[in-house]
């Protein structure tokens, strides 16, 4: 089995990022390793603390973001990091080469029940000369990014990448090492799967209303087939079923928050992952069109989300074409 170092090796991968990459893991597995540890290590459940967007903190968002922050702020490659956890970038060596946004720790409130959460990232190229404690050179589209992935933090780990050739999976081993187990990782095009908070249904726009209304119709209805549901609550976890099986995962618009696109943040969430998902064959859009090329003008700037098995996508996209 090929370990992570020797498969980027393979594919050529930049000397620089790949050492980014290895430091990157080694934030993870500390993070892994907290995880594990849950109630023993007294690090479940949540603190006075809100973060920047107003939700409440969980111990583990705060550990995870500052493990990420100290491996990844000491290397003299990064420029500055901008995390989901930050009010503001935190920069780094003014001439490194590389920004590195993430999500600390994805689906934390499910922290508490023991289900997956995961680490979410995306690798932009820093300008040069510019001031990486201000959002202005972070604010770059998903199509510039140079790698993003996940860590999965589920029954095992797993380290979820692209570099732009193609996604790949490897398992944390019991050695502590990135293992390459899924190669060249496609979406099927075609599924029966969606996953959505239906709770919302009500504020969703009248497309999407329209789409879902149709999917639970099933075989009785003009998709002429029946579908299933899932909502883990954790994207990180849902991205990676639909990677692995196909399906289409929605994080629509909501009427709560007209000037909040949805509830997913485009930097953190929306951009790597659609990275991931278009490397894998699959769509990845705002319902109106790819995420990767909305321009964002703020670091915790919101973003609609629908992602998955390409031809659901396209068909969702009917809906909201016919809406406009
Ligand atoms: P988080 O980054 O604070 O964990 O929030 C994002 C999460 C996603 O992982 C998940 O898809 C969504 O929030 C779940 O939302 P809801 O609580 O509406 O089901
Ligand atoms: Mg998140």
């Amino acid at each position: 089995m090929q370990l992570l170092s020797q498969f980027l090796r393979r594919q050529d991968t930049d000397e620089e990022l790949m050492d980014l990459i290895t430091t990157l893991t080694v934030a993870c597995k500390e993070i892994a390793l907290k995880l594990r540890q849950g109630a023993l290590a007294g690090v479940l459940g949540t603190t006075d603390n809100t973060n920047v967007q107003g939700e409440s903190q969980k111990k583990l968002d705060i550990i995870s973001n500052e493990i990420l922050k100290t491996v990844l702020l000491n290397h003299t490659l990064v420029a500055g990091v901008a995390s989901e956890e930050e009010s503001w970038p935190v920069p780094g060596n003014k001439d490194g080469r590389f920004l590195v946004l993430f999500d600390p720790l994805d689906g934390s409130s499910n922290i508490d029940v023991n289900v997956s959460v995961g680490t979410i990232f995306s690798i932009l190229e820093a300008p040069e000369g510019e001031d990486f404690s201000t959002e202005q050179p972070y604010l770059q589209s998903g199509r510039k990014q140079l790698a993003a992935g996940y860590v999965l933090y589920g029954p095992s780990a797993l380290l979820v990448l692209t570099t732009g050739q193609g996604v790949n999976m490897f398992t944390l081993s019991h050695t502590g090492d990135f293992l390459l187990t899924h190669e060249n990782v496609q979406i099927p095009e075609e599924t029966r799967e969606f996953a959505i908070n239906m709770s919302n249904h009500r504020h969703w726009e009248q497309p999407m209303r329209d789409y879902i209304g149709d999917v639970l119709l099933g075989a009785d209805g003009p998709r002429e087939k029946n579908f299933n549901m899932r909502w883990i609550a954790s994207m990180v976890a849902e991205v990676h079923r639909v990677l692995t099986r196909g399906g289409i995962f929605a994080y629509p618009w909501d009427a709560r928050t007209p000037k909040k696109p949805g509830k997913l943040r485009i930097m953190y969430e929306g951009n790597p992952m659609s990275m991931l998902v278009e490397q894998a064959g699959g769509l990845a859009t705002n319902c109106y069109k790819n995420v990767m090329d909305v321009q964002p003008d703020d670091i915790h700037e919101r973003v609609s989300v629908a992602l998955g098995s390409s031809k659901e996508v396209e068909i969702l996209l009917e809906y909201h074409k016919k809406g406009v």
